[in-house]
């Protein structure tokens, strides 16, 4: 697993002034980096074999018997907002679902394919249902959308076929088209593998990419289109794009995007979730967490549990997170127990483990002048005391004031920009490296 390189968290330079074209993408961008955390959505006829989005391909199952699938596909009524009620429980902001994956298999009502959710066995719109629940739960809307299908006769042929390649964009197109028009306002679009076509102009993407934005003048489009957009995509890893550029880390809960039913101990537990959130924060980036929900619609109860009990943590501590948090650089984590995330001249530092009834960071700078304990009844004011080697604070708890997940915060409001360097002291290093 990669961690953001610390080294590349350097502090802003002086802002240069933006173009229109970088104004624009600030401002649309605005509410998504202060959004934070989302959830990603796989889900479809895949769900219903429970070996991974991708078991078609790999375990070549004939594509008859797959769609056959569709038949007993039958989630029960309303799943969508359960997930979008899960999601605004766990703090999340934003919600992006899987309108149609590799497979070919449309989940929505499409007018350009056969292959679809309303024409077979479900005879419902879950792109429908789905846009309406989160915005229900006010969340922020997205979409995936894969470019490769593995079903379409010409999603090969289209390389080598000229005819072949303008039906499939004509596909891809009237299918992107549909998405951006019928479902009123759409926050987010999220491409996935642009295979087999080489480069952005074969895909028309600029065309495209041009219809949406007509379509949807506030949409934010990822960089899965072969067109760099708005933000970078790192999978399953966290790696933080150059300074300047918006990225987020989308990751699974169990290895698999769709729907598997692995033993509890294979996903993420609650204190990692909330590391990676905090070291996502920290990097300037964004989290999108993914569940693959059953054929039923259901979540997979170790998922319920966890998004639960982050949701219940964020509750108390989630200024830390939520908001202008700045792109970090110039604060080192304490040993592996206390790492941090900034607002302006606020530094939260995220506690994983409880030091005693006295904290001491060493090497802190920043004119300090408060500090406070979060607890679940509210903030409580700790004294301290600064000089040149450490800045102390006390009277902690005992133990962790976070019965939850254990993981607790003590804000550190400054004068000035706060830093904690060993600069001078040993070379700085970056801890993941
Ligand atoms: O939807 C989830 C995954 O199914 C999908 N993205 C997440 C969000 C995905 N994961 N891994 N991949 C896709 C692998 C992609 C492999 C590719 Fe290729 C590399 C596609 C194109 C280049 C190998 C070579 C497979 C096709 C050609």
């Amino acid at each position: 697993m990669g961690f953001p390189q610390r080294r590349e968290f350097a502090v802003a330079r002086k802002t240069k002034k933006l173009t229109k074209t970088e104004l624009d993408r600030k401002r649309r961008m605005t509410w998504w980096h202060e959004a934070r955390f989302g959830m990603f959505i796989h889900w479809g006829l895949y769900s219903l074999i429970g070996r991974h989005e991708w078991a078609v391909n790999q375990e070549r199952i004939p594509w008859e018997e797959y769609f056959a699938l569709a038949d007993t596909f039958r989630p029960k009524a309303g799943c969508a907002r359960e997930w979008a009620k899960l999601a605004k429980a766990a703090g999340q902001k934003y919600m992006v679902f899987t309108t149609r994956h590799h497979d070919g298999f449309s989940m929505w009502d499409s007018q350009v394919s056969e292959c679809t959710s309303a024409k077979m066995g479900p005879g419902r719109d879950f792109v429908a249902e789905y846009v309406a629940a989160a915005r229900e739960q006010g969340m922020r809307v997205g979409l995936y959308y894969s470019l490769i299908d593995w079903h379409h006769r010409d999603g090969l042929r289209c390389l080598h076929d000229p005819a072949a390649r303008r039906r499939f964009l004509d596909y891809v197109q009237g299918q992107l088209r549909e998405l951006m028009s019928n479902y009123g306002r759409i926050d987010i679009l999220w491409y996935d593998v642009p295979y087999p076509l080489p480069d952005a102009a074969a895909w028309e993407m600029r065309k495209t990419n041009n219809m949406v934005r007509k379509l949807q003048p506030g949409i934010i489009i990822n960089d899965r289109g072969m067109l760099a957009e708005d933000y970078t995509t790192p999978e399953e890893t966290i790696r933080a794009a150059p300074e300047g550029r918006a990225w987020e880390t989308a990751m699974t809960f169990n290895g698999s995007w769709g729907y598997m039913d692995t033993p509890d101990e294979d996903y993420r537990d609650a204190r990692h979730i909330l590391f990676m959130l905090q070291q996502i924060a920290y990097g300037g980036g964004n989290f999108l967490l993914n569940i693959g929900p059953a054929p039923d619609g259901s979540v997979p109860p170790p998922a319920v549990r966890r998004l639960t009990r982050i949701g219940k943590w964020l509750k108390i501590y989630g200024e830390a997170v939520y908001g202008r948090v700045d792109r970090g650089g110039g604060l080192e984590p304490l040993n592996n127990y206390v790492e941090w995330t900034r607002k302006g001249n606020t530094a939260y530092a995220w506690l994983r483990h409880w030091p005693g009834e006295r904290m001491s960071v060493g090497y802190f700078k920043g004119k300090v002048k408060r500090v406070s304990l979060i607890t679940p009844a509210g903030p409580k004011a700790l004294k301290f005391r600064h000089d040149k080697q450490k800045l102390e604070m006390w009277p902690l708890p005992r133990t962790c004031p976070d019965k939850n997940i254990g993981y607790g915060i003590v804000k550190i409001e400054c004068a000035s920009r706060p830093q904690r360097t060993m600069v001078g002291h040993y070379a700085e290093r970056p801890l993941w490296q």
